[in-house]
């Protein structure tokens, strides 16, 4: 891929107990269409057990993950593929702008609307404390909604489109959780990646 021009220009979500940043199409067309399409294809996507209340259960969605750092996520310890190349790329672009280096993404493929995640925050024991979460979408739009952990009626809800990225720092996942629900009318899919700074 030749030289992307980036709109780096961030807004702060204003939320209290929170850093998050979203900056609206920061990959452009037709880069975000062909990084969608190179994910489709090179991506190991398989649809994984994971432990709920002691019994395994298949999530929602197809999943990922590649890094160089094995990941426990709900009971369940995966160890990562090679960081290959259209993921590579990604990273060298999203580093200097959180000023974060990474070491896994987690990645998700809603295959149409009905597949979501559950509300969670992304607080696994292996991620380094306080290191920031970076969450890049690409193709469907899909609604991404934080609720306090403490008051689940204060909602602050997010429209994550392609190219879309969106950054959570600080004390985010410690007050907030999030989720993306079902979306009756989708039958496109969705790719998220989440870079994510594991412990070694
Ligand atoms: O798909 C999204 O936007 C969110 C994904 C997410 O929360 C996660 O992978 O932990
Ligand atoms: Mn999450």
């Amino acid at each position: 891929m030749s030289a992307i021009i980036l709109s780096t220009i961030g807004q702060i979500i204003e939320l209290a107990n929170a850093e998050v940043i979203f900056y609206p199409r920061l990959f452009p067309q037709p880069e975000s269409h062909q990084l969608f399409a190179e994910l489709w294809e090179r991506i190991e996507w398989k649809q994984e057990p994971i432990k709920i209340f002691g019994k395994s259960v298949l999530q929602p969605r197809l999943t990922a993950y590649y890094g160089t750092q094995a990941y426990t996520y709900s009971g369940v310890t995966m160890q990562p593929l090679p960081w290959n190349e259209p993921l590579l790329q990604i990273k060298q672009i999203i580093e200097p702008l959180v000023h974060t280096q990474f070491n896994g993404v987690l990645m998700n493929l809603y295959r149409n609307g009905q597949d979501y995640m559950g509300w969670h925050s992304d607080d696994e024991n292996e991620l380094v404390k306080g290191s920031t979460i970076a969450s890049l979408s690409f193709g469907e739009s899909r609604r991404f909604i934080l609720r306090r952990r403490d008051n689940h009626q204060i909602k602050v809800e997010l429209n994550l489109g392609d190219g879309d990225f969106l950054v959570m720092g600080g004390d985010t996942q410690k007050f907030w959780q999030h989720h993306v629900p079902k979306m009756a009318k989708s039958d496109r899919p969705r790719i998220n990646l989440t870079f994510r700074v594991i412990e070694h």
